[in-house]
This record gives C-alpha cells, sequence and structure tokens, in this order.
C-alpha cells in the first residue's frame, strides 16, 4: 500500500494521475500546505524539503522497510519501475522519457511557478517579473508544442513525461497563455483530460479542498520563507 502525502497542486496532481492510471491501490494523507501542515515534524521525516508530494511505500519490491520518496519527479520513476508501466525499459526509450521528466522538473515547473507568484499571487504587480515568466511559459509551451508537432505523447507511448507536464498546463489562462497558439499541444492536452484516470485524480482533488482560493493567511504562510529552526 502506497501513503500519498499530498494537497491540490500540480505537482500534487502528477501523483494522483500516475496511482489512477496504473490502478495502484493508495491512501490519501492530505497535508493542507496553506495552514503550514507541511512543517509538521512528522511530514518532514518524509519530505526534509516542507514540500509535497511525498509517499511511503509499505510494501517496496526488495520486502524491506517502508521506503519514503519526496520530489515529484523521483516519485514518478520510482512507481513507473515498481510497475513496470509509463516508462520503458529500453535505454533509448527510457531516456527519451527521463529527458522530458527532468525538462518539466527543472523548467516547466519552476518557471510556471513563477508565473503564477508575480501574476497572481505578489502584493505589487512587478512588469519586469511578470513580463519575463510570461515570456518564459510561452517559451516553454512553444518547445512542447514543436516535440508533439509529429508525435502523440511527449516521449513515445504515454508515460510518465506526460503525466508530469499535464498539470502544470491545466492553468494555461492564468499563465497569460492561449492553447489556440499552440496547436499541437492543445491536441494533447485534450486527449490526456478526457483521460479518465486524469479525471479520477482531479475529481479526488475537488473532494479534499473545495476551495483553490489563495487566502492571506496561506500566502503569509507559503511566500517569504526564510530558514526553518531547527528544534
Ligand atoms: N520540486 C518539487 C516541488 C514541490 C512543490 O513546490 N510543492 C509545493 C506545492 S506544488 C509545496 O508543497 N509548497 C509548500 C511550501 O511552499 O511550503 C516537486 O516537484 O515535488
Amino acid at each position: 500500500m502506497i501513503d500519498l502525502y499530498y494537497w491540490t497542486t500540480p505537482n500534487g496532481h502528477k501523483i494522483t494521475i500516475f496511482l489512477e492510471e496504473a490502478e495502484i491501490p493508495y491512501t490519501i494523507k492530505p497535508i493542507n500546505i496553506g495552514k503550514g501542515e507541511q512543517f509538521e515534524p512528522a511530514f518532514l521525516k518524509i519530505s526534509p524539503n516542507n514540500r509535497i508530494p511525498a509517499i511511503v511505500d509499505h510494501a517496496p519490491t526488495d520486502g524491506g522497510e517502508p521506503i519514503s520518496i519526496f520530489e515529484s519527479g523521483a516519485i514518478l520513476q520510482y512507481l513507473a519501475e515498481k510497475t513496470g508501466k509509463f516508462l520503458p525499459g529500453d535505454v533509448r526509450g527510457r531516456f527519451e522519457v527521463m529527458q522530458w521528466l527532468f525538462w518539466q522538473m527543472g523548467g516547466l515547473g519552476p518557471m510556471l511557478g513563477q508565473n503564477h507568484h508575480f501574476s497572481q499571487y505578489a502584493p505589487e504587480k512587478i512588469p519586469y517579473a511578470i513580463n519575463r515568466y510570461v515570456k518564459e511559459t510561452e517559451r516553454l509551451y512553444g518547445v512542447l508544442n514543436d516535440r508533439l508537432a509529429d508525435r502523440e505523447f511527449v516521449a513515445g507511448e504515454y508515460s510518465i513525461a506526460d503525466m508530469a507536464a499535464y498539470p502544470w498546463i491545466v492553468p494555461y489562462e492564468r499563465q497569460g497563455q492561449n492553447l489556440d497558439n499552440f496547436p499541437h499541444l492543445k491536441r494533447w492536452f485534450k486527449s490526456i483530460e478526457a483521460r479518465s484516470a486524469v479525471q479520477q485524480a482531479y475529481a479526488k482533488a475537488a473532494e479534499i479542498n473545495q476551495s483553490s482560493a489563495m487566502t492571506d493567511e496561506a500566502k503569509a504562510i507559503l511566500f517569504g520563507q526564510g530558514r526553518r529552526q531547527t528544534p
């Protein structure tokens, strides 16, 4: 059984999408990051970076003690290796997927996250910062659109690279983007949106968190974090 430490954000959705697609049983342990639950000592033992998602696998394939993992890319790779799904076994196919997974983890996620921050949440509207991240989002959308011009999915068959990228495209309007400008990306987006496992994953999110609005309390907790005091 897998415990998923989760909140209803793009990095959280990646993992519910995988678990729904692979049809493996899991228990959601909600970590409400807007209330500061990511700083609880028990969670920090699993996820020392105080970020969701994280998992604990109580039945690892080596038969040993439970394994805990943080960082959504590492979790996707772990689950793919455990189940033998959504990551090819051959070296070429595998690294086709891995390079796009790392592209998402190092580029698409962080840059679009900064876009959200400066476009939606920052107390001051800083035109330079908004423009920088909206343009970078547009550039990254263009890279993905070109990649999808002659293939159905990001890397071979539907894989963990698609599951990592999709949740970050969902808020495209908030990122100042119009999918009509990226027709291949739009076709890919619609095909993933229509998958029943993806719909299940988002339905779970709606059950767990009815309000996606960012409160002032949440902003105070999430933004401007400095070094944590060690106990
Ligand atoms: N690189 C990390 C990023 C995780 C991340 O930024 N999680 C956010 C929600 S999407 C979070 O938990 N934030 C809590 C906080 O900032 O304290 C991953 O992909 O797992």
